[in-house]
């Protein structure tokens, strides 16, 4: 049954079918599928595939903008429904999409589970300017700063918020930590920052170390 509904999510994303994503979004959650589950075994390797098809030319612009949309509604219900955990830590965060990409969903997703797990976040949204990380950070009294992206060209974003930092004397004053699909630890360690997750539980564990590191 639940192998079913992940079938059903992935197919939703895959055909762009927006009403049908948030039917089987509402399906799961009531049938008690774990929230993150049915987004990582159901709507991700949908828009994963659906990726796919677009950089081989198998389907082109206008599809990937419905599957996106498709995507976007699932993720709202999902989202709404990740339950908060029991132990909550206390930190501020800053979270954004860099500058020059409007890629969301993996952000949205990262938001909603540091804010289940108590974090304090300011979300800063998308095609979000370098200096203005830096800006929100201080007003908000932020621990962590993040950034996301998913386009190769827009990766420079978070290497540059990393000088900017220090020109400005605060590199020391936050932590940073960075993400996105074409993001590694090796990108990570060649800018400086000072944790890189892979997707949105990794997050979690790596926010969690750097408030023990800074405290
Ligand atoms: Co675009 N896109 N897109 N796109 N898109 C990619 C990224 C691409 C890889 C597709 C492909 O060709 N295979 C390709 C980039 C190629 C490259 O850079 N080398 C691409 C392209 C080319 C483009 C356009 C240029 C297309 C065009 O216009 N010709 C354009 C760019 C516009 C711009 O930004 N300036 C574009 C536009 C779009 C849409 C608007 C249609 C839509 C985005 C809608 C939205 O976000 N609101 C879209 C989509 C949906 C995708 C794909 C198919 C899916 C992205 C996604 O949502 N994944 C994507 C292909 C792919 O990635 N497989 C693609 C699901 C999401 C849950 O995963 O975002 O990776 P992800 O987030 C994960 C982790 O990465 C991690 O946790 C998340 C949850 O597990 N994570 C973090 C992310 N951020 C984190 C931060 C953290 C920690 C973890 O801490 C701070």
């Amino acid at each position: 049954m639940t192998e079913k509904i992940f079938e059903e999510a992935t197919e939703a994303i895959l055909q762009g079918k927006a009403e049908k994503a948030v039917d089987v979004a509402n399906r799961g959650i009531d049938e008690g599928i774990d929230p993150l589950e049915l987004m990582e075994k159901g709507f991700i390797p949908g828009i994963n595939k659906v990726g796919d098809l677009f950089e081989t030319g198998r389907l082109f612009l206008p599809a990937l903008i419905y599957s996106a949309t498709a995507m976007e509604k699932a993720t709202q219900i999902i989202n709404a429904a990740i339950p908060s955990e029991k132990e909550l830590v206390s930190g501020k965060i800053v979270l954004g999409t860099v500058e020059g990409d409007v890629h969301d969903i993996g952000k949205t997703i990262v938001v909603s589970l540091f804010k289940a797990n108590g974090f304090d976040v300011l979300d800063l949204g998308r095609d979000v300017p370098i200096a203005r990380f830096i800006e929100e950070a201080e007003k908000f009294g932020a621990d962590i700063i993040g950034s996301s992206t998913l386009l190769t060209t827009t990766m420079v974003g978070q290497k540059e918020l990393e000088q900017q930092l220090k020109k400005a004397g605060l590199r020391k004053k936050y932590k940073t930590i960075i993400g996105g699909a074409p993001v590694t630890q090796r990108w990570a360690d060649r800018i400086g920052a000072d944790a890189y997750a892979q997707d949105a539980g990794d997050g979690v564990r790596k926010v969690k170390q750097l408030l023990t590191e800074k405290n």
